[in-house]
């Protein structure tokens, strides 16, 4: 019985479900001015249709078909004879593409039309337009990546921060993966001991071999724990979070906007009620990008437009995932600010005791938590960024270089698993028939598989290779 041998570590392509009959193209840099934009051409007639398209020009420049592997040749788009731009085309081979299919980029000039027309006159040789992601639904369907990887893709794409784009680079490169093939891995051999026993069932399992089972699956549901807590790191990393800036008027609301971003977003003035519009701007805090929002002052007003301003802010406080409450250090507590700290009750807040440079006269309550700073000086604000760190972080990920995180669908896969490895290890324990062991661990198996796509359906996979942009 050779169920508990070892698998290598790694990973393991999934086999192509399908392999794809039509050639598709897209605009792979975003559309507008720009020095180049790069046309992808991708899928069986590829080459082809790079022929039907490009007139190589110079000796050493070779129709696509006819072209080494990695190879760039210059020449000419040409449409019905007419010349429509100056390019570079690239021929790539399988399998080292992106998608695993035979692949030509043709790079052209930049700008809305030119770019347009080239892909225009691929188009009319034959290839369609390819749908948001599916470059990369190709790659995964081709065993180029996993589902993680793929998703990774997108959040590299979408990254903020330079945390969050090597927090991606090494989801990409398989960092989540392989603790996923590690735990499946595990769990299948546990599952092949105990179907086994099925097969046997005058056979008890011996009690050290049980022990040791049950040992493997505790193991098993830890690791996954683990993953599943990274959760809620991972969507601050990818989504980013947004802090309030509220406090009453004059506090230094502005200020503190101002020094978070490192230029004059807004503006700040001696006078009371210079904000009145919520102002919103993203920077990076200790590698979490966090949307700062600035808000008007609070307090009771006559004017209208004020009023307003007064609304928006209470409204942004509401919605805010960190509130900054800024107060001014030189002046006693006022009685506004005594009853709004009341209100934050089980919110995450900060207190932030602005104006330290001045003589300090403002006391806080008992349990508040407070940095002071100055953002007249800059003192306190290295305090504040790690104050504001280490209430966002829960503190799983915080100091690891490039934190291995999982995305919400990931999460609610790796749930499912954890659920049906507690009921498996339940069944265990109290003796049940091993058919309930085996039925909740091909549950908890496949359920993992679902993070790196072993089990996936269609509507799944159109349902997250969507979420992609145009030509990736
Ligand atoms: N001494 C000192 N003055 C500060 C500090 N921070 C802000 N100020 C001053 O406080 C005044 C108000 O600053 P703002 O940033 O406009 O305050 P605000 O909370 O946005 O005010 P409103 O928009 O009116 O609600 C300005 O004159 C700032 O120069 C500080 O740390 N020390
Ligand atoms: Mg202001």
């Amino acid at each position: 019985m050779s169920s508990e041998c070892g698998t290598k570590p790694g990973i393991r392509r999934v086999t192509p479900i399908s392999t794809a009959q039509d050639t598709i193209t897209a605009l792979a840099t975003p559309l507008g001015e720009g020095g180049v934009a790069v046309l992808r051409i991708s899928g069986p007639q590829a080459l082809q249709i790079g022929d039907a398209v490009f007139r190589p020009a110079g000796s050493s420049s070779r129709r696509p078909t006819e072209a080494e592997s990695h190879t760039v040749h210059y020449g000419h788009v040409v449409r019905n004879g007419m010349r429509l731009d100056e390019v570079l085309v690239t021929v790539l081979r399988p399998p080292r593409t992106y998608t695993r299919e035979p692949t030509v980029e043709i790079s052209c000039h930049g700008g809305l039309v030119v770019a347009r027309l080239v892909l225009e006159a691929v188009l009319a040789a034959g290839a369609r337009l390819a749908e948001p992601g599916e470059f990369t639904q190709r790659a995964f369907l081709n065993g180029r990546l996993d589902l993680a990887q793929a998703e990774a893709v997108a959040d590299l794409i979408h990254a903020r921060t330079t945390l969050a784009a090597s927090a991606a680079q090494a989801q990409l490169g398989g960092a989540l993966s392989r603790r996923i093939h590690a735990v499946r891995d595990d769990l299948m051999s546990v599952l092949a001991h105990v179907e086994a026993h099925l097969d046997f069932p005058d056979e008890d399992i011996a009690p050290d071999t049980g022990q040791r089972l049950r040992r493997r699956l505790e193991e098993a549901a830890t690791t996954v724990d683990v993953l599943i807590q990274t959760a809620h790191d991972g969507q601050v990393l990818r989504r980013g979070l947004r802090a309030a800036i509220v406090g009453r008027p004059n506090a230094g609301k502005s200020s503190l906007l101002n020094r978070l971003l490192g230029h004059d977003r807004a503006i700040v003035s001696p006078e009371p009620g210079t904000t009145r519009d919520t102002v919103e701007e993203t920077a990076g805090i200790r590698g979490i990008p966090v949307v700062f929002i600035d808000t008007a002052g609070l307090r009771e007003t006559e004017e209208a437009v004020e009023q307003e301003g007064v609304r928006r802010s209470r409204e942004a406080a509401a919605s805010a995932e960190l509130i900054l409450h800024v107060l001014d250090g030189s002046e006693p507590l006022a009685l506004d600010d005594a009853e709004l700290l009341r209100t934050w009750q089980g919110r995450p807040v900060l207190a932030v005791v602005n104006k330290s440079d001045l003589p300090r006269k403002c006391l806080l309550p008992e349990g508040v938590r407070s940095v002071a700073a100055s953002c007249a000086t800059g003192d306190g604000l290295d305090r504040l960024q790690e104050a504001i760190e280490s209430l966002v972080w829960s503190g799983r990920i915080a100091g690891e270089a490039t934190p291995v995180t999982v995305n919400a669908r990931q999460a609610d896969a790796l749930r499912r698993s954890a659920d049906a490895l507690r009921r498996a290890l339940a069944t265990l324990q109290s003796g049940e028939s091993l058919e309930f062991t085996a039925l909740e661990l091909r549950l908890a198996v496949g359920a993992v598989g679902e993070v790196v796509g072993a089990a996936t359906t269609e509507d799944l996979l159109d349902a997250i290779f969507r979420q992609f942009c145009l030509g990736k």
